[in-house]
């Protein structure tokens, strides 16, 4: 179990001022996406990203999250997308049908598409759990996803020096 708020080294954070940022958002448990979305909001707002740099788009399930990146992507306006969803264990195989889906589908944007697409899915068994997670006693994910987003850009910028 994680024991800490944050488990990504938040120091070193590159400037994020001249990066965009698309976030495609899963309306399914918007009582903790919502709540991820304004983590990340406000994680890249104050490391230097512009308002109007920022592209948030909604999406109903967390399975759209797929074509939602995919589509952003192509679009060619971001530097990085992070994918917001929260997936609950319940009594059929859905969860993991999805889980494995979006997954799948994820990791194949990120070898195969020009920019990265950051993992913000939670999976977790209980609403609890995602609450400890979405602000709770374990942080809010969101901002994680934000400094990941960043640091991927940051990653991309330098091999193009
Ligand atoms: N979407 C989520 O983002 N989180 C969920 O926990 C979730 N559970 C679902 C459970 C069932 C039984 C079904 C049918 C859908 C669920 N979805 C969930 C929605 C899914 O991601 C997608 O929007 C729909 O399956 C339509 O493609």
């Amino acid at each position: 179990m994680s024991s800490s708020v944050f488990t990504l080294s938040d120091n070193n954070i590159p400037d994020a001022s001249e990066m965009r940022f698309g976030i495609v958002c899963a309306e399914w448990n918007n009582n903790i996406t919502f709540k991820l979305l304004e983590g990340a909001l406000s994680t890249l707002k104050e490391n230097g990203v512009q308002e109007q740099a920022i592209k948030v788009m909604h999406v109903p399930g967390s399975f759209e999250l797929i074509h939602g990146c995919a589509e952003l992507a192509r679009h060619g306006w971001v530097d990085a997308i992070i994918a917001i969803g929260c997936v609950i264990k319940g009594d059929t195989p859905h969860f993991d049908n999805i889980c494995q889906g979006v997954t799948q589908e994820l990791a194949h944007q990120n070898t195969n598409g020009k920019i990265p697409v950051i993992y913000g899915l939670i999976t977790v068994n209980t609403l609890e759990q995602a609450e400890e997670r979405a602000g709770g006693k374990l942080g809010n994910k969101g901002e994680e996803f934000a400094i990941t987003a960043i640091k991927m850009v940051d990653f991309d910028w330098q091999l193009q020096k």
